[in-house]
């Protein structure tokens, strides 16, 4: 008897917090709503089940809201892709471009399969890119406060030190761009390429099996931190940290 009163309460606090969480941060408009693809074969990922979407669970210490998005990735040559309309076939000058940053948990990083990528023209047209810019936390992290669980991959706004690289092209490198102590990796691209114009940006999952992210931001002005249609609004690099 005791016990299954126990259960309603977990169960009612539980549709309180959530309720609350829900509802903190603003909802977005249609363009700037996170779209999840899982395994498009569009893009030649095979459709091997993988799941995707946002949970309840430990997420960043960074946010208090207890939600985090979670994938599982079948073997076998799986993905999921996140993107916004705002975030896709839009053009701005690389110099301006803020807030191309993911938190996901250490066991997550995984080189060349769970990344970000930016694709940019630096011919003077923009209907064509010329490279692909991979912004991959396996090669820039750095642990969110005190937490031995969470990083954060910062491309835009992490300076200080050149622990944070971006890799142009592959399967074989063009060029890389590293943070340094006055300049993030992504201004020293900006800088490297005054004429070049951010086109494309999205984040690639494709580790087979479970990894969890927080605080999506694709450089298109939001955070997504506890669902896919409520986002922070990323006014400066520091407003979406
Ligand atoms: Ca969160
Ligand atoms: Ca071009």
């Amino acid at each position: 008897m005791s016990k299954r009163l126990v259960a309603v309460l977990a169960v009612l606090l539980g549709a309180l917090v959530f309720a609350a969480t829900a509802s903190a941060e603003p909802k977005v408009d249609s363009s700037q709503r996170l779209r999840v693809q899982i395994d498009p074969n569009q893009s030649g990922c095979n459709s091997v089940d993988s799941l995707a979407g946002w949970v309840t669970g430990q997420d960043s210490p960074s946010d208090s809201n207890q939600r985090l998005f979670h994938t599982n990735v079948g073997t076998g040559g799986g993905c999921v892709l996140l993107f916004s309309n705002a975030s896709f076939n839009r053009h701005v000058a690389a110099g301006n471009q803020k807030n191309i940053s993911i938190q996901l948990t250490s066991a997550s990083v995984s080189l060349g399969l769970n990344y970000m990528v930016a694709e940019v023209s630096t011919d003077g047209n923009n209907a064509t890119t010329e490279h692909t810019l991979f912004l991959d936390p396996a090669d820039c992290n750095h642990p969110v406060g005190s937490s031995t669980t969470w990083v954060r991959a910062d491309f835009t706004g992490f300076k200080g030190d050149n622990t944070c690289t971006i890799v142009q092209d592959s399967p074989t490198p063009t060029a890389t761009y590293s943070s340094d102590a006055t300049h993030s990796a992504f201004q020293n691209f900006a800088i490297a390429h005054p004429e070049a114009v951010v086109i494309h940006k999205y984040v690639v999952i494709a580790k087979s099996g479970d990894s969890r992210f927080d605080r999506i931001a694709l450089g298109a002005g939001k955070m997504y931190d506890n669902d896919s249609s409520h986002a922070v609004s990323c006014t400066t690099e520091a407003s979406c940290s």
